[in-house]
């Protein structure tokens, strides 16, 4: 029988099964929360029924709340009422739970007697990453089952455990037969009817709050402990504040306190960052202009040249998915170099306990390592990531025309370059485009997929595809100087190197980078970066603070001394030979040097930044807004709780904006000029979000 559109009601024996299907996730929107809460006052006015099972069809079990619904006005049953109804039935409640029982999903579980999961299931309350605390009880109810030093891991980080996981630690009562959740969690209600069991109610159990009473400690040694983790976001402090709370309050009061410091972080800018960050991850992988039905062509074979710090860890994305990599170097010396240092990496992998040590041979196993580019001949898909030259780049791509099988996707790694030019020296252009990876490209989730003005659809939609299967978050961008990120970088460099001449310090510019949430400052990251990055040996000139710090031998981290001074722990110092060198050079270019605010340096440094973007949408180099905050939130390390330099801007009010930079552009010159499109935007009353 049909509850409505998303919740139906049927009865097997003595037991109602209450199924949602509500694509794409199950989350709990107005509609789920009403089928779900009429189809339990179904049962219960059935004479017929004796215990009721949840479950769900499609993907997965409850995603949580509905987040498109948040900052709406509340619908009954509010998800904290029918947490209610269910909690407080007559009949016991079996929550099936298959895919991901998360957020408001997980909490809803946590209000049924009984829970029960298939093994692929998870089980998580990620609600951190919004910005936000469990809302719905996760913070009272889960350290009652699974007690409190579980719980602060599980709700300040967010991820999910497995079900096995979920069940060792008390949160499910029993693991189904894969593909058999329906029958399995019937037999479960059948038996804890014909066991007659209680009607347990998470809410009422104890016995894993008592095994952390008089240990304040506990929290203490875990806010210590995550300092550097949570530095800048308000929502774990709240999520500690409540898990304490469940020692010092009645449940009741409990929920009153966690209600509270929930309705605090959803007002809160940061949540709507965060969120907003959520939904720009997932459109930045739709892409506008390219039909649905492209052909997505197949990748099982990947060739990389280059077997460097940059190809090889390209390399590894390819091989960490199973799919078989040919690396290709000028020489067996760097080959072999290369493939040691691969081999090394997933050794650290495996001793950190993230992957098995007898799996390091497997991967491995998966490179086939050559000297000769017709090696390459048989490849989907050839990445370059040799020397950033153009005539070298050419040269490679030329030679790649006469190997690669036809239609094989040629990619090329460039970070500043222009792909066109690169392109010619094929005659396919159609097959090329950039992958433009971030250091180390093994770890860093970001991949500015480049669109050529030849590229084909087809290899478009592969590599965003591509990009998914080996855990990036793909953005398509246009073929620019520095494409979206490095271009947004320059004009961060411009303003840096221009303040720090003018009379700031580095270490004041990255304290203000710093303190505003990057995880490091501007000139820290060219340190660790290196220096070098860049530098031309044969052609340096003195001709800025950089290239005569590299002249000195001073590249950065790596050979302790660059902006900073390092000790043998890398610990480092405000260096005061780069001050002299920005001293010297200052004076010599005749800037006399003056105080510098902290309000100077983040307004030139950030509004730069929002310019640069706005300019870079405007030519069409990005396609959205979000897009732009996404390169800049997964690349370059920008607070994800302020959301992107263009949700920021957005924040501040882009009029604010505006004037900015009309007075920036008058105190100092015309990098501030502003873009067409914010004043087009003000003019029309609208922000990025509306570009
Ligand atoms: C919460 O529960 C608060 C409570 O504690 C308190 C309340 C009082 N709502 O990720 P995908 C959409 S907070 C609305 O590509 P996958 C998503 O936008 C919530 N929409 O799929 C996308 O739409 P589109 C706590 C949602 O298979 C589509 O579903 N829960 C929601 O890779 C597919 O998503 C979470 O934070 C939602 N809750 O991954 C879980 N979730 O196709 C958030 C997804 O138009 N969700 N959508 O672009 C996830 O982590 C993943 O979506 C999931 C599936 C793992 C479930």
């Amino acid at each position: 029988m049909k509850v409505n559109d998303v919740v139906s009601y049927d009865v097997d024996g003595s037991i109602a099964v209450i199924t949602v299907n509500s694509p794409p996730v199950n989350a709990l929107s107005n509609a789920v929360r009403q089928g779900v809460a009429g189809a339990i006052q179904t049962a219960m006015g059935d004479a017929g029924v004796d215990a009721v099972v949840l479950i769900c069809e499609g993907r997965t079990f409850f995603a949580g709340a509905d987040i498109t619904e948040f900052g709406k006005p509340p619908v009954e049953p509010t998800l904290r009422n029918l947490q209610l109804i269910v909690e407080n039935t007559t009949k016991p409640v079996v929550a099936a739970i298959h895919g991901t029982a998360l957020g408001g999903g997980l909490e809803l579980a946590l209000v049924a007697h009984y829970r029960i999961a298939v093994p692929s299931a998870k089980c998580g309350l990620p609600e951190v990453n919004l910005g936000l605390l469990p809302g719905a009880g996760g913070t009272q109810r889960l350290p009652r089952i699974v007690g409190i030093p579980k719980a602060l891991d599980l709700i300040t980080a967010g991820t999910p455990v497995s079900a096995k996981a979920a069940k060792e630690m008390g949160l499910l009562d029993e693991l189904a037969t894969e593909g058999n959740l329906r029958a399995d969690a019937i037999a479960l209600a059948q038996r804890v009817l014909d066991e007659g069991r209680p009607l347990s109610k998470v809410r009422d159990r104890s016995e894993k709050l008592d095994e952390a009473r008089g240990k304040p400690e506990i929290f203490a040694d875990f806010r210590k402990a995550n300092a550097r983790k949570f530095r800048g976001f308000n929502a774990p402090e709240s999520i500690i504040r409540c898990i304490e709370a469940t020692l010092e309050m009645r449940f009741e009061d409990g929920m009153t306190f966690e209600r509270q410091l929930f309705n605090e972080l959803q007002a809160d800018s940061q949540s709507a960052a965060q969120r907003h960050v959520f939904f720009a991850e997932r459109q930045a992988a739709k892409v506008d202009g390219i039909p649905a039905d492209t052909a997505i062509l197949p990748i099982a074979k990947v060739g990389v040249i280059g077997a460097g710090t940059m190809g090889g860890g390209i390399a590894m994305n390819f091989a960490n998915a199973g799919i078989p990599v040919t690396l290709v170097e000028t020489s067996e010396e760097a080959l072999n170099r290369g493939l040691g240092i691969i081999r090394k990496n997933y050794e650290t992998t495996a001793s950190k306990g993230k992957m098995r040590m007898e799996d390091v041979d497997g991967r491995m196993a998966l490179f086939t390592p050559s000297v000769s580019l017709s090696d390459l001949a048989d490849c989907d898909l050839i990445i370059e990531a040799v020397f950033e030259q153009i005539d070298v780049k050419r040269d490679v791509f030329g030679k790649l025309d006469a190997i690669a099988k036809p239609g094989a996707i040629l990619a090329t790694n460039t970070s500043y370059l222009d792909i066109d030019d690169i392109a010619a020296a094929t005659g396919r252009p159609q097959d090329v485009l950039g992958l433009h990876f971030f250091s180390p490209a093994n770890v860093m989730k970001l991949l500015e997929v480049v669109r050529t003005k030849d590229s084909r659809p087809e290899i478009v939609a592969t590599a965003m595809k591509l990009a998914k299967t080996i855990g990036k978050i793909g953005v398509l961008v246009g073929n620019g100087f520095g494409f979206v990120g490095n271009r947004i970088l320059a004009a961060r460099n411009t303003q840096a190197d221009q303040l720090v001449l003018e009379g700031a310090t580095p270490w004041a510019v990255d304290k203000v980078l710093y303190d505003f949430g990057f995880a490091m400052g501007h000139f820290q990251m060219r340190d660790l970066v290196g220096l070098d990055v860049g530098w031309n040996r044969e052609k340096t000139a003195s001709a800025n603070v950089r290239e005569i710090l590299n002249e000195m031998g001073r590249h950065g981290q790596k050979s302790r001394g660059g902006y900073y001074d390092y000790d043998e722990n890398r610990k480092q110092t405000p260096s005061p030979i780069a001050m002299q060198v920005i001293e010297d050079f200052a004076a010599k270019q005749g800037i006399a040097r003056r105080d510098v605010s902290d309000r100077e340096i983040h307004d030139r440094i950030l509004f730069a930044m929002v310019n640069e973007g706005a300019r870079i949408l405007d030519e069409g180099i990005a396609s959205r807004a979000s897009d732009v905050d996404i390169v800049w939130i997964t690349g370059y390390g920008w607070p994800k709780y302020r959301g992107g330099p263009m949700f920021w801007a957005d924040l501040q009010g882009l009029p604010v904006v505006l004037d900015r930079l009309k007075a920036l552009q008058a105190a100092h010159g015309d990098a501030f000029a502003p873009s067409a499109l914010i004043e087009r935007l003000v003019a029309q009353d609208k922000g990025f979000k509306d570009a």
